[in-house]
Formats: structure tokens, sequence, C-alpha cells
């Protein structure tokens, strides 16, 4: 399908006439993902009635109410067990489940374990700001180690989870990475976890300059996406850097890519199975 401009955008995928203006904040990632997510459903031709956004409760949850498809509004940490309903109850259905960082990995972390567990036919959307944004600059479990927020003036403590490794870890058919910086890289990774069967993960990158930037080094969103510049390379080139070079350098890209069928589908085939007459006049 051919690419789609910024006013058809408008037109034919936002409720620009209902649920704007927005809240995002002047410069947030989250608007650029979204953008990502209907250029990559536009390319793969997939009508907008097939279509479900699930999302969960922040910033990034927000983003469903904007968009003109199939979409759910649900609970902070619950986007993965809507979708899952959805996806069993009509297996012909794209869902994809937006998550913010403290929705998708504190929350929900046990919801997207399971998920990727079971290989539902999902693609999970997980906007990392490394912060929860829209309740005030709480340390998220992405926040780095080291960084101030309003719940760890002096420095967060902890260790920040991998998405990508904690994803692949639970059994993830396809895992990605890409930032907002990378808008095309994004929207490539986007439209082929969108094509993939099973449960799919992208974690994309945002700034949020508001609650996790300006109280960290970055006096501007422009050094945030500076940042994710610099900071940002290819997987493979990444692999390829001897440990002790690859400092705080952020490998994006595919981590796994794999095919097997998803949860629905071996589940409806176990039914038709089942349900199959017997020579002896069926069950
Ligand atoms: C069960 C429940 N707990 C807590 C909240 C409060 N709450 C709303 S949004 C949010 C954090 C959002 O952070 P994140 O998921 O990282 O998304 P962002 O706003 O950064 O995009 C929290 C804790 C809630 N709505 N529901
Ligand atoms: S608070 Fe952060 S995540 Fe929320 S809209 Fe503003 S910049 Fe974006």
């Amino acid at each position: 399908m051919s690419k789609i401009t910024g006013n058809e955008i408008i037109h034919q995928y936002l409720r620009h006439n209902k649920k704007f203006p927005h809240v995002l904040c002047a410069g947030c990632g989250h608007g650029i993902v979204l953008g990502t997510l209907i250029r990559s459903i536009h390319s793969l031709g997939i009508p907008k009635d097939d279509v479900v956004v699930v999302a969960g409760i922040g910033c990034s949850g927000r983003l469903a109410v904007y968009v003109d498809f199939n979409t759910v509004h649900t609970t902070h940490g619950r986007a993965l067990t809507f979708a899952t309903g959805i996806k069993m109850a009509n297996p012909k259905l794209n869902v994809i489940a937006l998550m913010g960082d403290g929705d998708a990995l504190s929350i929900g972390g046990n919801h997207l374990i399971h998920a990727a567990r079971r290989n539902i036919g999902v693609t999970a959307l997980v906007l990392n700001n490394n912060i929860y944004g829209m309740t005030g600059g709480q340390s998220s479990p992405a926040t780095p180690e080291g960084s101030v927020t309003m719940t760890n003036p002096y420095g967060q403590l902890d260790r920040s989870f991998d998405t990508v490794e904690l994803a692949k870890g639970a059994g993830a058919n396809y895992v990605a990475r890409g930032t907002v910086f990378h808008v095309n890289r994004l929207e490539k990774i986007m439209t082929e976890a969108i094509g993939r069967p099973g449960f799919s993960l992208v974690e994309a990158i945002t700034p949020c300059h508001t609650q996790f930037g300006r109280k960290n080094k970055y006096k501007s969103s422009v050094d945030m996406y500076k940042w994710l510049k610099s900071t940002a390379m290819s997987v493979d080139r990444y692999n390829e850097l001897p440990e002790e070079k690859r400092g705080d350098r952020l490998p994006i890209g595919v981590f796994v890519d794999r095919d097997r069928p998803g949860f629905e589908e071996v589940y409806y085939a176990m039914q038709a199975d089942f349900l199959k007459p017997t020579v002896k006049g069926g069950k």
C-alpha cells in the first residue's frame, strides 16, 4: 500500500473532531510512536475494523483514545489480559496492546511474562520513557540505576529491567527495540511485529522530558532526542563490540524472530481435533 501523508493520517485514522486537543506535552515521543503504529497498519493494508488497540493507563495509555480503530482504554497493568480475551474470542482480529514501561513492567509485569510464555497472538507495544509520566515522575522498573526521580531524589538504587531480555527469556516469538529518533526503523520493526504470528513485543524508547529529562542531564526535549541519536546502535554492531566498549550504548533492532503458531491457533486446532467425529459416531 502507498505511503500515507500526515493529512491522511489525521482524517483517516485519528478521532480528530472528537478527542482533541490531546494531553501530551510538546516534545513528548509518544505521538511519534503512534504515528509509526498507524503507518505500519496502513502499509500492511489492514482494515481499521480488524484492528483492536487495547491500552492501559498513563500518557501512553491515552493514545488509544485518539485513534479510530476498535479501542479499549482499560485499567493500569491489565492491557494484556483484555487483549488476550479479545484475541481468543476472535483470532482474526489484529490485537495491539499499548503500554507504558510502568504499565507493562511494574503492575502488569506478570501478565507480560505469561502472555509471552503462552505466545498469545498479540503485539505488545511498550512505550519506554524510563518513568511514570502521567502520575508525576515516580521511578519505574525501567528507570536507569543512578538517575534522579521524584521518588528517588538521591538516585535510583535498583537496577533497571531490560525489557528485551525479559521478553526473550519469557519466550516471545518476536522481540525488537527501536527509538523515536530512528523513526523509519521503528516503523519497519512495528510492521514486522504486527505481521508475525504469536506474541511479539516492540519496545519503543520515547523521551519524557517533563518528568525524566529535566531531573536528569537533559535541559530540553531536543537534548533527549540527541541522546537517543548518540546512544542507540544496531544490535549487530553492538554484538561485535568488546564488552568494555559497550558502556551505555543501547542496542536497537530485532532480537528474536521466530514463527511458532500463536496460542489461539494451537487452542482452536486442539478443539477442532477433539470435536472431530470418531469412527464410532463422535464424542
Ligand atoms: C491500579 C492502578 N494503580 C495505579 C494507577 C495510577 N497510575 C495511572 S498512570 C500511572 C503510571 C503511568 O506510567 P507508565 O505506565 O510508565 O506510562 P506513561 O505515563 O509514562 O506513558 C499510574 C501509577 C492506576 N491508574 N491504576
Ligand atoms: S509527562 Fe512525559 S510521557 Fe507524559 S505527555 Fe508529558 S512528556 Fe509525554
